[in-house]
Order: structure tokens, then sequence, then C-alpha cells
């Protein structure tokens, strides 16, 4: 027998949020019922390529009317603490997308809050379930190259990242709160806890506000020391834009994720085993954005499976908490040119 659906509802219509509803729309045993912006026009765009009857630019009259099991939050991070307050006290379960709350401090009352009133919080952050990077998460795990001792997550591109999203162009904190959080995010996926982090960041392109590249080396309590390199300056002629690549070396071997998604491993014996790790591209998907979007099905795929088994996804608010808190981190490191320690949950 079928599973009876979790009824969902969505906040937050803009750009990316057209992924999490088509990904929604892919996944039995789900249904988003109704969906939210402040924007009526932007609204009832969504409403009609979706097919979803229940709109509402107010999102404590969605909730009340509604009263969903689950609200999945794609508004931007100034929304959050009001939106997040909301179904909490709705008692719905919340997934918010990154980067969340703005702040460690404030994520800190949003995750006491949905514990207070006994939902569950997630936080969309998908780079760890793009497929190629899961490949890696797991081949390390399974212990297959040793130890590890040394990585490296590298995302260089020079890709026009302003014209679907540009609100980036105007942000004061721009590449390591939008896309080196991410990084920041699957380096804790692979090695662990960070207690050092140092950090140098600039600015290129002068038609933006933010800085556009950053580097940083961190130190993990597993003695892993990790480079994190961005830049959104990089002119490349194949540009590999959004993937990331990844080096890992470890006592019996090493991994290496190149742009055309080939992951080979290295043997202590001199060997090679190269495997392709492409994602399968979702039939609403788009390049360049196909192991983006992927992953967002896969994301919605575990937090439901989760949900189903009783079991906490591995991006709840707590865990996020410690990668929030490796931005904040990055940002002072880059002011002071030193080494900070992170803070950490709780
Ligand atoms: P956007 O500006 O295109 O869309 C945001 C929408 O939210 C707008 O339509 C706006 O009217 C609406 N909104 C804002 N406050 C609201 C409120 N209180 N109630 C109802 N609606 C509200 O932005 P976007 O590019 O879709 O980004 C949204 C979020 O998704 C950001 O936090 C961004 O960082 C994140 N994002 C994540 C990924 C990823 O891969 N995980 C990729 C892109 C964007
Ligand atoms: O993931 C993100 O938040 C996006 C992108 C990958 C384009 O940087 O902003």
């Amino acid at each position: 027998t079928t599973p009876p659906g979790v009824r969902g509802v969505l906040i937050g219509c803009g750009f990316f949020a057209e992924n999490q509803l088509h990904a929604w729309q892919a996944l039995p045993g789900v249904e988003i019922v109704a969906v939210c912006d402040r924007d009526p026009a932007r609204l009832a765009q969504v409403r009609e390529r979706f097919g979803i009857d229940e709109g509402h630019t107010d999102a404590g009259r969605l909730l009340a009317s509604c009263r969903p099991d689950f609200v999945d939050i794609a508004a931007p991070t100034p929304a959050h603490a009001e939106l997040v307050e909301l179904a909490a006290c709705a008692g719905a379960d919340i997934i918010c997308q990154k980067p969340f709350a703005g702040s460690p401090a404030a994520a800190r009352a949003l995750i006491e809050t949905c514990r207070h009133h006994g939902v569950s919080l997630s936080i969309h952050e998908n780079f760890r379930w793009q497929h190629a990077i899961r490949r890696v998460i797991d081949t390390l795990r399974q212990g297959a190259i040793g130890r590890p001792f040394f990585g490296r997550i590298s995302y260089r591109s020079g890709f026009d990242v302003y014209r679907a999203q540009p609100y980036l162009a105007r942000a004061e904190r721009f590449i390591i709160e939008d896309l080196g959080i991410h990084l920041l995010d699957v380096a804790r996926a692979l090695f662990g806890e960070v207690d050092r982090l140092g950090c140098e960041i600039t600015r290129v392109n002068p038609d933006i506000r933010g800085e556009d590249v950053a580097t940083m080396m961190l130190h993990h309590d597993s003695e892993v020391t990790t480079l994190v390199d961005c830049s959104y300056a990089t002119r490349l002629a194949e540009d590999p834009f959004p993937q990331s690549l990844i080096e890992i070396d470890g006592s019996h071997g090493s991994l290496r994720l190149a742009p055309d998604y080939r992951l080979t491993r290295h043997d202590a014996a001199g060997g090679q085993d190269t495997r392709e790790v492409a994602p399968t591209p979702p039939a609403w998907s788009t390049a360049p954005w196909t192991p983006i979007q992927e992953s967002v099905s896969a994301f919605q795929a575990d937090w439901l499976d989760a949900r189903r088994g009783g079991r906490p996804v591995e991006t709840r608010g707590e865990d996020n908490y410690n990668t929030l808190a490796l931005v904040e981190a990055a940002y002072r490191a880059a002011a002071d040119h030193g080494t900070v320690t992170p803070e950490r949950w709780p």
C-alpha cells in the first residue's frame, strides 16, 4: 500500500523555488498544496506554471488556511526569522534554504524555536547531495584511500551568475556566503569539524559590491588540511560552472574528481581506476544547472525518506550551524588576515 502523501506548502516563489517545485512534483508521496510569494505577479506566474490552485501573498494566511505537514522556505535570508517562527507555531516541519538565518546567533534562536514547538528543521544544503560529490563522499567513507590527510575543494568560474540572481551583485558579503558556504559544508561532510580556519578574499569584478574570490585553509579535528577555493572571476575556455572539483590524498591512495565527471582513484601500488559520475539529468533540468537541479531532487528524496524513517537529515539545523560558523569564521579571518577557531553547536 502507498503511504499517505505528505502535504507541503512552499514560500518564496523566486528563481530557485522553481527547481524545488519541479523536484517535489516528480517525487511520489509529496504534494505541494499551496504556494506563497509576497509579489502577486510572481505568485500568479508560478501557480500557473505548476498548476497549483491555492496561493497567498501572506504566509500567516497560507498557514492558517492549509495547516500543512511541512513548509518549504525558498525565500531569502532576511525572511527566515519571521517565516520559521510562523511555521513552527503552526506545528509544521520546516525546510529552509541556505544561507540560513543570517548569522550563527540568529540560527541558534530559530533552532531553539523549532525545538520548543517540536518541529523538525532541515536546511536545504544541496551541494553535498550532488551526484558526483556524493560518490566522492561515499568512496572516502568506504576507506578506499585509507586515512585522508589533504583535501582541495575548488570552484572556479567566470559564469554570469548575476543574470539569474541579480541580488548577488548587490550583496556586501558575496562568494563565501552564497557559494563558499556549500563548499565548506562539503568539507565538513568529507573530513568532519574544523578547529582552525584562515582566509583571504578579493574582488576582481568592479561592478559588484562583495568579494568574488576567496581562498580558505581549514584544519579539521581529524588532522586533515583542506584548501577551499572559489572564484567567479576565473576565465576558462571550458567553464566548469557549476561543478566543484575535488582532490583528496590519503594514506593508501588519492581521489581526483575532474571537470568531465571522471572520478579517479589512485592506489598505493601506482594503479588507478576511473569511474564516470555524471548526474542523470531530471526531465525538467536545463544546462548548465543540471548537477544542482539533480541535487535538489536527491536532497528532497532523502528528506522524505528520513521523515518516513524517523531519522534526522544530515543537514538539520544543528548541523548546519557549524557550516554557518565556518562562513562567519572565514569573514573574520579575511578581515584580520589571521586564523580563527570557528564556533560550534551547541
Ligand atoms: P529570488 O529573489 O529569485 O526569489 C525570492 C522570492 O522570495 C521572491 O519572489 C520574493 O518576492 C519572495 N519573498 C521574499 N520574502 C518573502 C516573504 N516574507 N514571504 C513570501 N515571499 C517572500 O531569490 P532566489 O534566487 O530564488 O533565492 C532564494 C534563496 O535560495 C536564497 O536564500 C538563495 O541563497 C537560495 N539559493 C539556493 C541555491 C542552492 O543551490 N541551494 C541556489 C540559488 C539560490
Ligand atoms: O547555490 C547557490 O546558492 C547559487 C549558485 C550556485 C549559483 O551560486 O547562488
